[in-house]
C-alpha cells in the first residue's frame, strides 16, 4: 500500500473499541455466571482469537456488528478443547489465558503464529509455576507452544521484574482460583483494566501503590460493558493532527484511563495543541473526545513511570519526534524489543530510511528532529503498530512511501486506512 504527502486532515472520527478491554470483557464474561453484553467491541483479529479460544472451551458467544453477547459458563465451567488453542498474533490472549488454564481440570496446548512463538513466556511460566501450575514450553525455549495441565494453585506475592499488564493479569486470573491471597508488585504501574473490570464482575481485587491484590473468588457475575475507543488507535490520528499542516480532528469517545494516557502528557510536553472535551466515565474507565490541531513541536525526554502508560504508542511518538525541533530521548523502553516485532530496531531502520536522524540505544532511541523526510519502502514485519505509524509518516514526507504487509492493521484497527482516507477530504 502506498502513501504520499496530504495537504491537511479535517473532520471527526470514532476509533474502534479498546483492544485490552475487549479481550478482558470476553474472558471475564466467559468465566462469569449469566450474560455479559459488550458494546463497541473491537472486531480485530486479536480479539476474535480470544473469542474463538473460549468458544473452543464450550462458551456460547454471539457476535453482531460490534455487539458481543457472552453466555458465561461460570468460574468452573470451561471444557477441555478438542484441539490446540490458537491465539493467533495476540500476546494478551496467550498470557492471560495461560493464567486461567493453570487452574482448570484439563490439559491444553496453547500456541499462536510465528511472532507469538518468538515472544517471551518465561515471564508468566515462572510466577504461575510458583503458584503450583504445570506449564512447559513444548520446544524448551520458554516460548509457545505451551502445554498447560491444570492444578490446584496457591496464592503468592510476586515481585515482577517488568511493568507488564499481561504478566500482572495472568497472575491475578490464576489468583481467582488460588488458595489464599495473591499479590503482584510491579516496578511501575501498568494498565489496570483487569483490576477495574474484575472488580465490576464481583471479584475482591484492589491496588496499593504498584501492588495489585486479589482474593480467591466464589463466582463472577455477567456485566454490561461499553468499551471505550482505543487510545492506542487514536494515537495515530493524534500524531497526524499535530504534524500535518492546517489540520483539525475531533476523535470521539477515547479511553483516557491514567494508566494509558501517557501519549497525551508527552504530546502536551512537546507543544501539542489538544483539548479534552465531554469527559465522562463508564465502568471505572474515563473517556473523552479529543480535539487536536496542527502544532509547532519540540523535542522531549521520555522515561521511567510514564513508559508503561504509552508503551504501544512509542513507535508513533518516535515518528512524531522526527518532525519536532530538537532532540527527543526515549529511555527505559527495552520492552519494545519483545512486542510483535523488535519495535526499537524496526523503527530506527524505517525512520532512517526516510531520512530521519535517529540512533538506537540499549533501551530506547535518540531522535534529532527537524530533518526533511522522504518516502521509502517500509517493511511492517506484520506489526500493526509499525504499519500504521509509517502510513501516517508517509502522509508527512516528500514522495511515495510503500508499506509492505500493510494489511496487518486488521489486528487492532481493521478500517484504519478508510478512516485516514476520509479525513483527507
Ligand atoms: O496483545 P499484544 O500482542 O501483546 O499487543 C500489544 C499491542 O501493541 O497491541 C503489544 F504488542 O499490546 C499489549 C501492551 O503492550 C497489550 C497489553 C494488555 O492488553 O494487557 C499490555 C501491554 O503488554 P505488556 O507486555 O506490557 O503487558
Amino acid at each position: 500500500m502506498k502513501f504520499s504527502a496530504v495537504r491537511r486532515l479535517h473532520g471527526e472520527i470514532t476509533v474502534p473499541g479498546d483492544k485490552s478491554i475487549s479481550h478482558r470483557s470476553v474472558m471475564f464474561g466467559s468465566l462469569a455466571k449469566g450474560t455479559t453484553e459488550i458494546h463497541h467491541f473491537l472486531r480485530g483479529a486479536d480479539c476474535l482469537s480470544t473469542i474463538s479460544c473460549f468458544q473452543a472451551m464450550g462458551v456460547a458467544i454471539d457476535i453482531s456488528g460490534d455487539i458481543v453477547i457472552v453466555h458465561g459458563n461460570g468460574l468452573h465451567g470451561l471444557k477441555k478443547p478438542e484441539a490446540i488453542l490458537d491465539c493467533g498474533n495476540s500476546g494478551t490472549t496467550t498470557r492471560l489465558i495461560a493464567g486461567i488454564l493453570s487452574a482448570q481440570d484439563f490439559e491444553v496446548t496453547l500456541t499462536g503464529d510465528a511472532s507469538i512463538q518468538k515472544r517471551p513466556m518465561k515471564r508468566i511460566i515462572t510466577p504461575l509455576s510458583r503458584m503450583g501450575a504445570r506449564i512447559r514450553s513444548l520446544h524448551n525455549n520458554d516460548c509457545a507452544p505451551l502445554v498447560i495441565s491444570g492444578s490446584p494453585l496457591n496464592g503468592i506475592h510476586y515481585l515482577s521484574p517488568v511493568a507488564s499488564a499481561q504478566v500482572k493479569s495472568s497472575i491475578l486470573l490464576a489468583g481467582l482460583y488460588a488458595s489464599g491471597e495473591t499479590r503482584v508488585t510491579e516496578p511501575y504501574l501498568s494498565r489496570n483494566h483487569t483490576e477495574l473490570m474484575l472488580s465490576s464482575f464481583g471479584a475482591d481485587v484492589h491496588t496499593e501503590e504498584t501492588t495489585a491484590i486479589i482474593k480467591p473468588a466464589k463466582e463472577l457475575y455477567g456485566q454490561k460493558i461499553e468499551v471505550p475507543g482505543d487510545i492506542s488507535s487514536a494515537a495515530f490520528f493524534l500524531a497526524a493532527g499535530l504534524m500535518i499542516p492546517d489540520s483539525e480532528i475531533l476523535i470521539r469517545g477515547v479511553g483516557i484511563n491514567p494508566t494509558r494516557d501517557g501519549i497525551l502528557r508527552v504530546c502536551r510536553d512537546m507543544g501539542g495543541k489538544m483539548e479534552l472535551l465531554n469527559i465522562r466515565e463508564n465502568g471505572g474507565e474515563p473517556t473523552a473526545d479529543i480535539l487536536v490541531k496542527t502544532s509547532v513541536l519540540h523535542g522531549t525526554e521520555i522515561g521511567g513511570a510514564v513508559i508503561p502508560t504509552l508503551i504501544d504508542e512509542l513507535p508513533m511518538i518516535a515518528a512524531l519526534a522526527c518532525l519536532a525541533e530538537g532532540e527527543t530521548i526515549i529511555r527505559d523502553a527495552a520492552e519494545l524489543k519483545v512486542k510483535e516485532s523488535n519495535r526499537i530496531e524496526v523503527m530506527v531502520r524505517g525512520l532512517s530510511a526516510m531520512g530521519a536522524d535517529v540512533s538506537e540505544t540499549d533501551d530506547g532511541m535518540i531522535i534529532r528532529g527537524g530533518k526533511p523526510l522522504h518516502g521509502a519502502v517500509i517493511d511492517s514485519h506484520l506489526d500493526h503498530r509499525i504499519a500504521m505509524t509509517f502510513a501516517i509518516l508517509g502522509c508527512c514526507a516528500q514522495g511515495e512511501t510503500e508499506i509492505i504487509g500493510a494489511e496487518c492493521v486488521n489486528i487492532s484497527y481493521p478500517r484504519f486506512y478508510q478512516d485516514l482516507e476520509r479525513l483527507t477530504h
